[in-house]
């Protein structure tokens, strides 16, 4: 591909070359340092140490201010149909041409070693080598956002970072300085609602839907304009994992979404996802009782559908991460002809950061010269040096107009390609204010509350128990339950339950306290909440259609004596639907089978749990089974997996597991009875026993396609 050959330029391979300093000259000694003797002082004369040290003492660049953690990938867009009625990007026309991408995913809050499942929202950063030049769409896996103005942003930002005194807490909102911040900021509710769900702690970067968040334009080569909002619809489906997987996910594997995402691609199971565009002519936007410049509202699904207009694939992981995924620098300013911005207030201060983070991040406004940032297309202007500068310009010019170099490089008219702003007519006067239906704080934060299933909203219920709970003034949790009030009385107790605290009304809560010194508070005042506002099913995870099981994983748990039958027959019926099992040895190495040749263990009860996995199954075979049943780390194994609702095959002996699992005595009595006697497939819940290992092993693949069993969460559970 295009952009792969132009990246292939700076590409360097050391196979079969010999070292040399950067200065191209042969090292003959790359192990001791030139000394005056064995024993002697070490020579300043010795230019290869000192190339090497000083290199060496450079070698990191300031980290993201947000977003400092993410992972990145390579990959193409395609068209479905031309789009040119709507847009004249060049990009958006023709089915057969795959534009190629380069996708970054992170988490906002943490630094860069940071865990992966911290509770956040994630980025969903994709930059478009178009023919016309770069487009980054920069979006989030959640489609509204704090804040309605740019220039709350820093204060946003500092308020979850770790807290200046201690720098705890790391990669974690859970901490007084952002509740307080919130508590006082009733425009952040509904972006609340997001980071408190599920949404913010997806099972993998695959399995996350992405939004470009502000309202942008497009515009086709008549000058037509629509309003816009992008989305990203994973077809991987779209999963979360549990609160308390999370927590144990980043002690076992921190690096989750980055390995599984890596893992995805080197496999072949390219990651796909839809680009979806939600779109509205200016005229319907104003009747909206909620105005589209601002991002703390969608404009829900059931509304206005998404349109699908393309595909995203990523298929190539990078071959050097900072080069690439450290070093490529987004900018949602970055867009080609035929697309173009609204005046959302945020959008309008992103549009200046960008360009100006790169500059203390990569240290130069040479940073679109790096290889992972540069358009595939020649770039030609009379920006001259600075740091680092690459590209060699030829001649005496450097400025516009000139005669001296025939006028170039020459401007182009639209019909050639130039861009040129949508002529939008301003007529208001200079004020530092914002629209009347930005106060409408609460009902959008409703509609996604009410719109979840009911396991969802305990989960949101939950979260904020945990996130208040861990803040330590009483008065900022007393001042977040009187804004829950206005969002749902019923989680607005719960949550105080949590608490110990009762939730009642605080008569200011619905003023942004940010209130400027000359204005009334009045003027700052929430619009009451809609109760009323109607269900969008689309924004509850639960309620979404998922498309198979496909690069799910199964733990296999066996010590030496299992029944490898079961374990073959569980890995054909896997296979069948791409997914895949994972085998967890009572120890590494081959773990012998009851008959037959065994299997090479993937991991051991020491370095795996199930919170890695999406179901368990446990071959039989009594030897095998004995062994697991006095082994503490395989018995939590399956509680664990229990308790996160996820399906468990039990086959032949191993039901004698489910007492040391604790689950026995939680289960109802005839289960205890069938389970221990256990002659055909008997399924409770998604825990699936049975005899003959090939029936049981097709029962439990179709149960994983329910992914998980959250009944589970309704009746008793283990203590794991
Ligand atoms: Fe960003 N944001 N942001 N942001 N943002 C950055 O740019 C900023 C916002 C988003 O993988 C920074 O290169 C301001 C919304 C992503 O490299 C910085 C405001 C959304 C990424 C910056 C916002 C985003 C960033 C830090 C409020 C969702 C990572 C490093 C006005 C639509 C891109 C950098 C990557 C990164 C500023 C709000 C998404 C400091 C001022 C809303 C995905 O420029």
């Amino acid at each position: 591909m295009q952009k792969n050959q132009n990246i292939q330029n700076a590409t360097v391979s050391d196979e079969k070359a010999a070292l040399t300093t950067n200065q191209g000259v042969r090292i003959a000694d790359d192990q001791n340092s030139l000394k005056a003797g064995p024993r002697g002082p070490t020579l300043l004369e010795d230019f290869h140490l000192r190339e090497k040290i000083t290199h060496f003492d450079h070698e990191r660049i300031p980290e993201r201010i947000v977003h400092a953690r993410g992972a990145g990938a390579h990959g193409y867009f395609q068209v479905y149909k031309p789009m040119a009625a709507i847009s004249r990007a060049a990009f958006l026309q023709d089915p057969q041409k795959k534009t190629p991408v380069f996708v970054r995913f992170s988490t906002v809050a943490g630094s860069r070693g940071s865990p992966d499942l911290a509770r956040d929202a994630r980025g969903f950063a994709v930059k478009f080598y178009t023919e016309e030049g770069i487009f980054d769409l920069v979006g989030n896996n959640m489609p509204v956002f704090f804040i309605q103005d740019a220039l709350k942003f820093p204060d946003l930002v500092h308020a979850v970072k770790p807290e200046p005194h201690t720098e705890i807490p790391q990669a974690s909102s859970a901490h007084d300085t952002f509740w307080d911040f919130i508590s006082l900021m009733p425009e952040s509710m509904h972006m609340i609602m997001w980071v408190m769900s599920d949404r913010a702690l997806p099972r993998s970067y695959r399995m996350m839907e992405g939004f470009g968040v502000h309202t942008f334009r497009l515009i086709n080569d008549k000058g037509q304009a629509v309003f816009v909002k992008f989305h990203w619809k994973p077809l991987q489906g779209l999963h979360a994992v549990l609160w308390d997987e999370a927590l144990k996910i980043n002690g076992v594997d921190p690096d989750f979404h980055r390995r599984d995402l890596w893992e995805a691609i080197e496999k072949g199971q390219f990651p796909e996802w839809e680009l979806g565009f939600q779109m509205i002519s200016e005229a319907d936007a104003a009747k909206l009782d909620f105005d589209i410049l601002d991002a703390t509202k969608i404009i829900p699904e059931e509304m206005v559908p998404v349109t699908r207009v393309g595909k995203l694939v990523l298929n190539r992981n990078p071959d050097n991460f900072f080069a690439e995924t450290e070093q490529v620098a987004f900018h949602p300013g970055h867009v080609v002809p035929g697309i173009d911005f609204s005046n959302d207030p945020l959008l309008a201060g992103r549009l200046f950061s960008y360009t100006d983070t790169q500059l203390s991040r990569l240290g130069s406004p040479n940073f679109p010269e790096l290889p992972i940032n540069r358009p595939l297309n020649p770039v030609h202007n009379n920006q001259r040096d600075a740091h680092m500068r690459h590209t060699v310009n030829t001649g005496r010019v450097a400025y516009q107009p000139n005669s001296l170099a025939g006028g170039c490089p020459f401007q182009s008219k639209a019909s050639e390609g130039g861009f040129q702003s949508f002529p939008e007519g301003m007529t208001e006067v200079k004020s530092r204010a914002r629209g009347p239906k930005f106060f409408d704080h609460f009902s959008q934060a409703r509609q996604f509350y009410i719109s979840q299933t009911t396991f969802e909203r305990k989960h949101i219920a939950k979260a904020l128990q945990f996130e208040l709970g861990k803040v330590e003034t009483t008065a900022i949790r007393s001042r977040m339950l009187g804004l829950l009030l206005r969002v749902d009385e019923d989680l607005a107790k719960t949550v105080a339950r949590g608490l110990g605290l009762k939730a009642e009304p605080l008569p200011d809560l619905d003023v942004n306290h940010g209130v400027p010194a000359d204005a009334k508070a009045a003027d700052y005042k929430s619009l009451p909440t809609r109760w009323d506002v109607a269900e969008s099913p689309a924004l509850s995870m639960l309620r979404h259609k998922n498309p198979g099981i496909a690069s799910m994983k199964v733990a296999v748990i066996v010590a030496d004596g299992f029944d490898e039958g079961a374990y073959s027959a569980l890995v054909k019926a896997l296979a069948a639907h791409k997914a895949e099992a994972k085998v967890v040895g009572a120890h590494l190495g081959t773990i012998a089978a009851h008959e037959g040749q065994g299997v090479t263990a993937d991991f051991s009860l020491e370095t795996a749990t199930s919170v890695l996995f999406d179901a368990v199954f446990v071959p039989g075979g009594e030897a095998s089974v004995r062994k697991l049943e006095v082994e503490p780390n395989a018995l939590r194994f399956i509680a664990e997996a229990f308790r996160h609702c996820k399906a468990i095959g039990l086959a032949g002996e191993a039901r004698y597991l489910l007492e040391g699992a604790g689950l026995l005595r939680i289960l109802p009595q005839d289960v205890h009875e069938k389970a221990l006697d256990a002659g055909q497939t008997m399924e409770l819940d998604g825990l699936l026993l049975g005899a003959d290992g090939s029936a049981l092993c097709k029962d439990f693949v179709q149960a994983m396609h329910s992914y998980r069993f959250w009944v589970r969460e309704e009746k008793r559970q283990p203590p794991v």
